[in-house]
């Protein structure tokens, strides 16, 4: 399958650089000319569990230069989808299936703006990477990774995209609801992404103070009564869930955080934005997420 990556950030790298050593044709596109130059010359270099490995690796800032592509994925920030999807159109065939992996609400709807929504796959990660330098990344988080089809059928595109990841030893289901798996993810990143951002913490450090923790559970329970009450099921205790991610990703700083520690703009509108969003129809107070979205928002504006 050629696989195309539209992103080549940290988890852009990290996908595309498990799915090279397993044998995939990958191109890793992406708009920092730096960066691209960078793994251009020297490879990806990648760090794991204390290990370095150098991976060759295609990459471009040209994506009319890479043909047409079996699989294209999304890892680009959730307010440049729109933009990544004008730029993916030149990789369709009549079979190209587009997948997005990244965080936050509102992804289908920007790339199916585009795209034939049957050509679409929603998917989410619980994988943490960090770009620790130019075609560097570090490797510092775990979690399953759920694929599925906008209309929850089991297809065998999705059995053959979820036995690709699994055999890059990226530990991957198929999912019968992916839109569940959307929410689950979304509310793992309500209850870490912001505070690790304010706080400067790697993820770990949300558990080790009462007043964190408790700004945490605060959070997301705030955004799991909006998906309860949007019929989302929620296959395990929320509060539970964001635990466990942020022990399996105690090491990683979070995307946000990263956002922040490179003063870039942030994804908070499609995670507790979207959650104050998903909140107001339904009249349901969300107070913490208000709060951190409008502080998120207020030191983005220094930068
Ligand atoms: O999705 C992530 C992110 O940082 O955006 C987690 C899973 C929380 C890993 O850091």
């Amino acid at each position: 399958m050629k696989t195309v990556m539209i992103g080549s950030g940290a988890m852009g790298g990290l996908f595309g650089g498990l799915l090279t050593l397993a044998g995939q044709e990958v191109w890793l596109v992406g708009n920092r000319k730096d960066q691209i130059d960078a793994i251009r010359s020297a490879g990806l270099t990648f760090e794991e569990k204390g290990e370095r490995r150098i991976i060759p690796i295609n990459a471009t800032s040209d994506v009319t230069s890479v043909g047409k592509a079996d699989l294209v994925i999304f890892f680009v920030k959730t307010y440049d989808t729109e933009m990544a999807v004008s730029d993916a159109v030149v990789l369709e065939k009549e079979d190209t299936m587009f997948l997005t992996l990244q965080n936050g609400l509102g992804n289908e709807e920007a790339i199916c703006r585009k795209i034939d929504r049957k050509k679409v796959i929603l998917g989410v990660t619980g994988h943490g990477a960090t770009l620790i330098g130019l075609g560097h990344i570090h490797h510092a988080g775990w979690g399953k990774t759920f694929v599925g089809e906008l209309d929850h059928r089991l297809t065998d595109r999705v059995v053959r995209i979820s036995q690709m990841f699994c055999n890059a030893g990226i530990e991957t289901e198929v999912s019968s609801n992916i839109h569940d798996q959307v929410w689950g993810k979304l509310l793992v990143n309500v209850g870490i992404n912001a505070l690790t951002a304010l706080t400067g913490f790697k993820n770990g450090q949300l558990l080790d103070y009462p007043e964190s923790v408790r700004l945490m559970e605060k959070l997301v329970t705030e955004a799991s009564e909006v998906a309860r009450r949007k019929g989302i099921h929620l296959e395990e205790d929320p509060i539970e869930k964001v635990r466990r991610t942020i022990e399996a990703t105690r090491e990683n700083r979070s995307s946000m955080g990263q956002d922040f520690d490179h003063r870039r703009k942030t994804e908070i509108e499609a995670i507790n934005g979207a959650v104050v969003r998903e909140a107001q129809p339904l009249g349901i107070p969300v107070p913490f997420n208000q709060a951190v979205t409008d502080l998120v928002k207020t030191i983005e504006k220094s930068f």
